[in-house]
């Protein structure tokens, strides 16, 4: 996105009062240096504003349709041959007059152009605002405005899915029926507090109790769900794992193409974690990964090395998948098993590396090969980052592995984003404290505040400069 010559636009163009203010705004939607750039205007001057600079009336036969026309400056200066179309609020992204202009790619006709919609009024729009109106306005959810968002920053194909889905309202749905049975119990606890007198068996504590315990655990599975959304978003934790010398860094670069961590022959090179995101190419597709190179594992006198040593099994507890990097020269299977039995691999997947290939007779391979089945119930991948041999087959290994981590049934909401996490928690909170509750009167003021609290879900409930908080990370022009 061009956001550095727009931002010295915003300078000139500042509006105090944000997301607040109701002025027509102007953005470039894409970036410049392509055959097109598309510009955007919103607001009640959207269509005088492409009125002035193209010369043409524009009337609501106009509405979608595409009109070629000679833009010009107050001057009558020639700014571009372009295309614009005209949306007549309702019927727009944003719920407002909107027009798209579709201009030659220079950045000089895109900052004249701009810099015209300025001169009539128009100011620059903050990131995300076109979406923060369509939503103000009632034209999508909050949560279709961040599947947008999504949608946009996804940087594999499982996180693409996971935003088109929610971009198709899924999520917005799953809360909507939560909020609906709670707005039931509510209801019908309030019923139940009129006819108190009268032993209703439908209104009384423990028939909503049961109703309630639906309600909670739906909403437990939804927060659960967020470890997992996490993985598609940010990438599959993977940790390197091995004794020292193993050759763990030097694998760790020949799988990112790059001298990412220090390599030597000294022992004890690595002392901290190294973090790198990769994408792999898996059988379904691009996965992320989070992938971390780590100190070697031994016994030490060294406090620092102990510390680093530390944060390496705490990485591999961290991961869904642990790749044991063994020496192929100097193997010591005994003492890596030792290590490795500190990390509980039940949930986890597990690769054995044998490093050095180049240095291997074949005939030491198979021993090895077979030492190792035995020892890890495994069957080893030998690898050499030194020619690269067995590097494109261990990443196919581990990319598959990480994909496995990332199943959803059809249909399934993930979470993906923290606030609504904290949103689902603080709404358990007042739910788990409705179910304790003695009688019906703090049952029914907990499920409302129960209720309430997921409001960052659905938007509405929201004030405006939540949102504008919101939307400030989407990018300009979106
Ligand atoms: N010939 C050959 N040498 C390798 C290979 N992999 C690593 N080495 C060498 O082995 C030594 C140790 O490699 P590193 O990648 O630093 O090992 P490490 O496991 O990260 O070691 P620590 O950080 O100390 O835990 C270096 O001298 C590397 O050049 C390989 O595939 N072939
Ligand atoms: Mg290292």
């Amino acid at each position: 996105m061009p956001q550095t010559w727009q931002a010295a636009s915003k300078e000139r163009h500042f509006d105090a009062s944000g997301y607040l203010s109701s002025r027509t705004i102007a953005a470039l939607c894409t970036p410049t240096g392509g055959a097109i750039c598309i510009l955007r205007i919103s607001g009640n001057d959207a269509i005088s504003i492409a009125e002035k600079l193209s010369a043409k009336s524009l009337k609501k036969e106009n509405h979608r349709r595409a009109t070629r026309v000679w833009l010009r400056d107050s001057k009558s200066r020639r700014l571009d041959d372009g295309v614009l179309i005209p949306f007549f609020g309702p019927h727009s992204f944003t719920g407002e007059d909107t027009v798209e202009f579709f201009l030659h790619g220079s950045p000089m006709i895109a900052q004249r152009v701009l810099d015209e919609c300025f001169e009539h009024g128009a100011r620059l729009a903050l990131p995300g605002e076109f979406s923060f109106r369509g939503v103000k306005n009632g034209k999508m959810t909050l949560s279709q405005a961040e599947a947008v968002k999504e949608l946009i920053q996804a940087e594999n194909d499982f996180a693409l899915e996971l935003a088109l889905e929610k971009l198709s309202g899924s999520q917005h749905e799953l809360i909507e029926r939560i909020r609906a049975d709670l707005m039931q119990l509510s209801t019908l606890s309030e019923v139940g507090i009129d006819f108190s007198d009268q032993d209703i068996d439908e209104v009384s504590l423990p028939r909503l109790r049961e109703r309630l315990q639906r309600v909670i655990t739906l909403l437990s599975e939804l927060r659960g769900s967020f470890d997992r959304g996490k993985r598609f978003t940010d990438g599959v934790p993977v940790s390197i794992f091995g004794l020292p010398n193993a050759g763990k860094s030097s694998f760790f670069n020949a799988l990112l193409g790059e001298d990412r961590s220090i390599v030597s022959n000294i022992a004890g090179t690595t002392r901290d974690v190294v973090r790198e995101k990769l994408n792999l190419k898996a059988d379904h597709g691009y996965v992320t990964l989070k992938l971390s190179d780590t100190a070697g594992l031994r016994k030490s006198s060294d406090v620092i090395e102990e510390i680093g040593i530390e944060r390496s099994l705490k990485a591999a507890r961290e991961s869904d998948l642990v790749v044991v990097v063994i020496d192929g020269v100097s193997p010591d299977l005994v003492e890596v098993k030792n290590y490795l039995s500190q990390v509980d691999l039940s949930q986890k997947s597990l690769s054995l590396v044998v490093s050095k290939k180049d240095l291997l007779i074949s005939q030491s391979q198979v021993l090895m090969s077979a030492q190792i089945l035995e020892m890890f119930h495994v069957e080893p991948l030998f690898i050499s980052s030194e020619t690269h041999e067995g590097i494109q087959a261990l990443a196919k290994q581990i990319a598959n592995q990480a994909e496995s981590h990332l199943q959803r049934k059809p249909g399934e909401v993930v979470l993906t984003q923290f606030e609504h996490v904290h949103a689902v928690d603080e709404s358990l909170k007042c739910l788990n404290r409705a179910m304790e509750a003695f009688d019906l009167v703090l049952f029914a003021t907990d499920i409302r505040h129960g209720m309430n609290e997921l409001g960052p879900l659905i938007g509405e409930t929201l004030p405006d400069d939540v949102l504008g908080k919101i939307f400030s990370d989407f990018c300009i022009g979106k």
